[in-house]
């Protein structure tokens, strides 16, 4: 009876400990690295952008984003400020989180998304209701590009 018991228990506390681990496993978005240098400011307002759309972020500051975004395999002329990893693709500056749910989702034959320079606007880098016209481009490492999804202006 004792055992009995015993065993109740411990199957219990297993099970709870198994759906603990089931929750944060799967109820927790998509987890992106990113890196960005020390000082970058608007680097910071994107990760916060993510995290309020549901992704897990760790971010790595780096002294040599230059090293960082050849190793991930940005092509030079589509540079910004962070860079970043989610599920083997590199995402480069401020892409829209949706954009980035959107490429999770579809899978595409690709390096990553980029969104080159650090149009206003686009999130992280708001100033007020305006925005520059953006496109948020699909990359190979050998810089073909398509665009992805155009933002325009207002
Ligand atoms: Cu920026």
């Amino acid at each position: 009876m004792r055992f009995r018991l015993i065993l109740t228990g411990l199957l219990a506390v297993g099970f709870t400990l198994y759906l603990q681990v089931y929750v944060h496993v799967f109820a927790a978005g998509p987890s992106v690295t990113v890196y960005k240098d020390a000082f970058c400011g608007c680097c910071s307002v994107w990760v916060k952008h993510l995290e309020a759309n549901g992704f897990q972020v760790k971010v790595n500051v780096v002294e040599n984003m230059d090293e960082r975004k050849r190793t991930n395999g940005v092509p030079s002329n589509l540079k910004s400020c962070h860079t970043a990893v989610v599920n083997g693709y590199t995402i480069e500056g401020h892409v829209p989180a949706e954009e980035i749910h959107r490429l999770l989702k579809e899978r595409p034959k690709a390096k990553g998304l980029a969104v080159p320079g650090m149009p206003i606007g686009s999130p992280g880098m708001e100033a007020g209701t305006t925005r520059q016209a953006f496109s948020v481009l699909l990359f190979d490492t050998d810089g073909k590009t398509s665009v992805y999804r155009q933002y325009s202006a207002r």
